[in-house]
């Protein structure tokens, strides 16, 4: 194969969203995400393709370019999206993978779904890639990609990340197709999990399910008589701080970040949350924890406003319906008794904002909430730390988000001990100047050296590709 591309990345949505002017008009335009931005320069010194869906049910689109990207979009019908994405992935993967604080739920026909959409995807990167080529599987919603893709080209590197936790063994194995899922992860050369735990996870699996011997953070396979190491490593990863660190200095973002604190009453303290609505991320733990501060007089309203920005996040499925009802009636009860005409405990936002916004909500705030029951990274966190470059500021974080393990100096909480997180926001909001910004600036140095394109980095270099 002479041509093609030699750097190729496959993940289920393309790193651009479908827009529609007002005459009807539609155009692409970038998503937000650190992803396609760590990936930028290689992709561009690489020739680089993206393979993905674009978002859209039904729509067969041609292949195009973008920022020196070549963009392949995959098409999935109305159906696919609902058996395969939010049947498989998002009912049935999501909340196994998230220590089942939802339940999983199992369905034959929406397996059959994942394992159809993954070998059109798997079709489409074999048709892209260049002899040789490197190619980088993302995410949960392709994890037989791998293998399927080697039996296609086994010529491909092939690496896989999963941005999600890799549960423990005893939950993975409740899936009835947990070997077809393991055997297809196999296929990759090098698998990057989140944590360490993650692969140490997927390693027993390999000997439980598929009687292999993992040793050392590898296993060998057998393909078709050769032996083939496959490793499995954690690459944690994070954001572009120099951005966010840069967008947070700039006067217009310190002005509007006034301007917030203004809006809201000019209150003493403001807590913040900034999370997709989804019941991983703890949004009415913590907002019980904030209630009873109300309730205990250790906390008052106006002096504390909480303000939760719950971004719009898979409206169609069901457990995401009934969550989004219990957030807004437990606001609705918190707004209900404790605030006064002109003032709302609970300040309550169901929208998505441009990265500036995003920026100076986290400097309007004096202590940043992450309280999820089960996260695989959490970028909210390493944004609100890169946010704060005059070094206020306190970050509450549950120690169940892999975020955890790098920014040490938070208060870190177990978000099912309620009075631990009680008191760890009181001790946030309490704390000494000098002490935050100690703390602070732990972890904005920890973040600084730990971005995104140093995960990406490392983890291509793993996978052997020298000038990452
Ligand atoms: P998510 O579960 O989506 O990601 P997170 O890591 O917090 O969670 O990333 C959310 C991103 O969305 C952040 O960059 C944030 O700024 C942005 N965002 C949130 N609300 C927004 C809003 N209202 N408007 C605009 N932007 C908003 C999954 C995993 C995580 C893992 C990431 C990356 O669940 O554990 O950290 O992938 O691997």
């Amino acid at each position: 194969m002479a041509e093609g591309s030699s750097f190729v990345v496959v993940a289920n949505r393309l790193p651009v969203d479908r827009v529609t002017g007002p005459d009807g008009e539609t155009e692409w335009r970038r998503s937000p995400g650190g992803l396609v931005t760590a990936l930028e320069p290689i992709m561009q010194k690489r020739d680089g393709a993206w393979v993905g869906w674009s978002g859209d049910a039904g729509k067969d689109d041609e292949p195009f370019e973008s920022d020196g990207m070549h963009l392949y979009p995959v098409s999935l019908s109305e159906d696919e999206v609902a058996r395969y994405y939010e049947g498989f992935s998002n009912a049935t993967l999501w909340p196994l993978y998230h220590d089942c604080v939802a339940p999983p739920q199992f369905h034959r026909s929406w397996w059959d779904a994942y394992r159809e959409v993954n070998q059109r995807f798997a079709d489409a990167v074999a048709a892209v890639a260049a002899e040789g080529a490197v190619v980088w599987v993302q995410d949960y919603q392709l994890q037989l990609v791998p293998q399927m893709l080697r039996k296609a080209r086994p010529d491909l590197r092939i690496g896989f990340f999963l941005h999600i936790p890799f549960p423990p063994t005893e939950l993975f194995a409740q899936l009835p197709w947990r070997q077809q899922i393991i055997e297809g992860l196999l296929g990759a050369d090098l698998i990057g999990f989140q944590r360490p735990g993650g692969a140490q996870n997927f390693l027993r699996l390999t000997r439980e399910l598929c009687n292999l011997r993992p040793r050392a953070g590898a296993v060998e396979v057998d393909d078709e008589g050769a032996s083939r190491q496959v490793r499995a490593e954690a690459f944690p990863i994070s954001i572009d701080f120099d951005l966010m660190d840069g967008v947070a200095a700039d006067p217009c973002t310190v002005a509007r970040a006034k301007e917030i604190r203004e809006e809201l009453g000019s209150p003493a303290h403001v807590l913040l949350g900034v999370d997709r609505l989804d019941y991983t991320k703890g949004i009415g733990l913590r907002l019980r924890a904030f209630r009873e501060l109300l309730e205990d007089g250790a906390l008052s309203t106006p002096e504390t406003v909480f303000v939760q920005v719950a971004t719009p996040s898979r409206e169609r499925v069901e457990q995401y319906q009934v969550l989004r009802h219990e957030i807004e009636a437990q606001v609705g009860q918190i707004n209900g008794d404790f605030g006064s005409v002109g003032h709302t405990a609970v300040h309550y936002l169901h929208q998505s904002y441009s990265r500036q916004e995003l920026a100076a909500m986290y400097r309007a705030a004096d202590v940043m909430l992450v309280t999820p029951l089960r996260d695989g990274m959490n970028l909210v966190a390493k944004e609100y730390v890169a946010a704060r470059p005059d070094l206020s500021g306190s970050l509450v974080l549950s120690e169940f988000a892999g975020a955890a393990a790098e920014l040490r100096q938070a208060y870190l909480v177990n978000p099912h001990d309620l009075d631990g997180v009680k008191e760890a926001i009181l001790s946030a909001i309490q704390v000494d100047p000098r002490t935050a910004a100690r703390r602070m600036r732990a972890m904005r140095r920890h973040v600084a050296t730990h971005d995104v394109m140093h995960w990406a980095t490392q983890f291509l270099h793993a996978l052997g590709v020298a000038e990452a």
